[in-house]
C-alpha cells in the first residue's frame, strides 16, 4: 500500500508543482534581461522570497568541457567566429542546456519561476535568424524542425505559462552590448540585432505563435488564457499569456 499512496510530502511537491507559475523573460541581445530579473530579485525581500530566477546559460556555451582532459572550449566564441560551420551544433547545444536547466529548476520551492528566454525564441527568432543569414543550410533547418516539436511536447516542463517581453531597440541593444564588451560578441553587427529585433516583434507583438505553440501552451489542462498585450511591467515589456 505505501508503494501506491504517495506521501504528504510527494503530495505536497506535486501540487506546488502544480501551483507554480513560469514566466520567460525575453528580448534581443543586450535588451536588459539580467539586469531586469536582478533588479527584480533586489527590489524587495517579499519577492526574493517568492521568485526563482532562472540565468540563461551562457557560461555552459563558453565552457564546453573536454572530456579527455584538455582545455575547455567555447561554443558562444566558435558559433560568432565560424557561423556556418557552428550555427546548427550552437542551437542544438543551446536546447539541450535549456531543457537540463528547466528540469534542474522544476522543484524549486519558490511559487513563480522566470527563466532567462525559452527555446521559442531561441526556434521563433535565432534559428530562424541564423537560416536567413544562410549559416544553417536547409538540411540543418529540416532537422531542427523535425525534432523540435515532438521533443518540447514530451516535456512539459519547457512550456511556460507566459512570456515577458522586454523591447529594446536595436541600436539600444547595440550601444549596450557595445558597452559590456562580452568578447565573442565583436562581429555581431547592427544589421542581424535589427534582424533579431524584428523576429521578436513578430512573434511576441504580433501574436503570430504558430498553430502548434498555440496549441501548446492553450492545453486545456495547463488553465491558460490567452491576454492581449497589457504592459506587465513597465512600458517596455508585455505578457503575453497568463493564468
Ligand atoms: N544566442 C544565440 N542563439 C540563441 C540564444 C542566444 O545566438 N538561441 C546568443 C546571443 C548572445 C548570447 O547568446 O550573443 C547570449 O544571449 P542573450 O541575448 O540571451 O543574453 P544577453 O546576456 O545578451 O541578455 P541581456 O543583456 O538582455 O541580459
Amino acid at each position: 500500500a505505501d508503494l501506491e499512496t504517495p506521501s504528504q510530502d510527494q503530495a505536497e511537491a506535486e501540487q506546488r508543482k502544480r501551483n507554480k507559475v513560469t514566466l520567460c523573460v525575453e528580448g534581443n541581445i543586450s535588451a536588459g534581461k539580467s539586469t531586469f530579473l536582478q533588479k527584480l530579485l533586489k527590489s524587495s525581500v517579499e519577492l526574493r522570497d517568492i521568485i526563482e530566477v532562472v540565468p540563461e546559460p551562457v557560461d555552459k556555451w563558453q565552457n564546453i568541457q573536454d572530456t579527455n582532459g584538455g582545455q575547455p572550449s567555447n561554443l558562444l566564441e566558435a558559433f560568432y567566429r565560424n557561423p556556418e560551420r557552428y550555427a546548427y551544433t550552437f542551437q542544438n547545444y543551446v536546447f539541450v542546456t535549456r531543457l537540463m536547466q528547466a528540469k534542474d529548476s522544476e522543484d524549486c520551492a519558490a511559487p513563480l519561476r522566470l527563466l532567462e528566454r525559452s527555446v521559442f525564441s531561441d526556434r521563433m527568432v535565432f534559428v530562424r535568424a541564423v537560416h536567413e543569414a544562410k549559416w544553417l543550410s536547409e538540411m540543418e533547418l529540416s532537422i531542427y524542425d523535425s525534432w523540435f516539436d515532438p521533443v518540447v511536447s514530451q516535456l512539459q516542463g519547457l512550456v511556460p505559462d507566459g512570456f515577458i517581453y522586454l523591447a529594446a531597440s536595436p541600436e539600444t541593444c547595440m550601444r549596450r552590448m557595445s558597452a559590456r564588451g562580452r568578447g565573442e560578441e565583436g562581429g555581431v553587427s547592427l544589421d542581424y540585432l535589427a534582424n533579431l529585433h524584428s523576429k521578436h516583434e513578430e512573434w511576441l507583438r504580433s501574436g503570430a505563435l504558430r498553430p502548434e505553440e498555440l496549441q501548446l501552451l492553450s492545453d486545456p489542462s495547463r488553465n491558460l488564457t490567452q491576454l492581449q498585450p497589457n504592459g506587465f511591467v513597465g512600458n517596455s515589456a508585455s505578457c503575453y499569456y497568463s493564468r
